[in-house]
């Protein structure tokens, strides 16, 4: 069999669950910006249909999805150098999600630990979309071949299966047709914690606001949630080995750091000694800097909501123009008989 060499071809997808936090742009968008400066194509997408694996209020959800395209664009991606549509209207990731519904295992399934989290301890209530989301989203990538997907480092253990199902799939049918992805967790911040517990992932749906920073916030809900943030009594460190077992003190460096785009080494070297009355307006201070010009530019975006209909549906065809003949010739691989 002759290897099959896959051209670079970037995928990832956010939830219009909530408004975007600072978590999703440090997490994920920042790379998806900077990958877009590389020059490798890539596709970015609205995943409106995982959102829906949790209750969605539909007016919500149509706003959510409008404001995360606003979000994407005021962030610095390009609607004319990236794909941007949202994940519902290429209906190629569904059909191919149930291919790989048929090509992943239970076993595998069982270990998402992102479904317990998020089913919590009422799993009998929880929805069959929540349980089989990885499989949807090993669909998103390898419906475009994707080989790079900047992801938050939560996202680590769905990559590890979608690499299962190509792997599975390329296995059981003799082929090397789909790519297996690299999952691309880069930065200071690939964990961005809760503002209010350290151990915990700042969250759109964390039902405290003041665990995370929106990206619509104003200056001021930005200082009062920094200065509000759970700290300890101690000075920085000026060394990184310093900040183990202090997980507030981790994340607020981390956060600055991403966003100073300095490494955690170089920020204590400038903050150590200093006590958290005296860093914390100095992390204020850069956080509006960078924030406030995203937030504005998302607020006039969303001013004209049908631009940002067209750019999705201009993406949503660019988008199927590259899925639907991967789509195709999966079913001609798999043996489903058709024109
Ligand atoms: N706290 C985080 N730190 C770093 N990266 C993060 N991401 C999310 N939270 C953080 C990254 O953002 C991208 C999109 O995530 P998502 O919206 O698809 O789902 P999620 O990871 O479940 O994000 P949320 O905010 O926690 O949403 P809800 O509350 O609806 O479940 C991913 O690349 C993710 O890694």
């Amino acid at each position: 069999m002759t290897e099959v060499v896959h051209t670079p071809r970037v995928f990832s997808g956010i939830q219009p669950s909530g408004g975007l936090t600072l978590g999703n742009y440090l997490g994920a968008i920042k790379r998806f910006v900077e990958m877009q400066a590389d020059g490798i194509e890539s596709i970015y997408c609205m995943v409106d249909l995982h959102a829906i694996t949790v209750w969605q209020d539909p007016d919500k959800l149509r706003h959510a999805t409008r404001e995360l395209c606003a979000g994407y664009i005021a962030a610095g991606l390009d609607p004319a150098k990236s794909i941007l549509f949202n994940q519902s209207q290429v209906a190629e990731h569904v059909q191919l999600s149930w291919i790989f519904n048929c090509v992943a295992r239970m076993g595998w399934m069982n270990r998402m630990t992102q479904f317990k989290d998020k089913a919590g301890k009422n799993r009998e209530n929880a929805s069959v979309g929540l349980f089989s989301y990885p499989t949807l989203m090993a669909a998103d990538i390898l419906v475009y071949h994707a080989t790079h997907v900047p992801v938050g480092e939560d996202q680590k253990q769905h990559l590890e299966l979608t690499r299962d199902i190509a792997t599975k799939f390329n296995h059981d049918f003799g082929t090397d047709f789909f790519p297996i992805t690299e999952p691309v967790i880069e930065g200071a911040a690939t964990r961005v914690m809760s503002l209010r517990d350290g151990t915990k992932k700042m969250s759109k749906s964390d039902p405290s606001d003041m665990s995370r920073i929106n990206m619509t916030d104003d200056a001021d809900a930005i200082a009062q949630k920094i200065r509000k943030a759970k700290t300890d009594p101690d000075a920085l460190p000026s060394e990184a080995g310093g900040l183990e077992g202090r997980a507030e003190a981790q994340n607020l460096i981390n956060i600055y750091a991403a966003l100073a785009e300095m490494s955690v080494e170089d920020v204590l070297g400038e903050v150590g000694g200093k006590q958290f009355s005296a860093f914390k307006p100095m992390l204020v201070d850069l956080a509006v800097a960078r924030l406030s010009p995203i937030s504005a530019e998302m607020d006039r975006l969303m001013q004209d909501e049908a631009e940002i209909d067209a750019i999705l549906a201009d993406g949503s065809e660019r988008a199927r123009a590259i899925a639907a003949p991967i789509l195709k010739k999966t079913y001609e691989i798999v043996g489903m008989v058709g024109a």
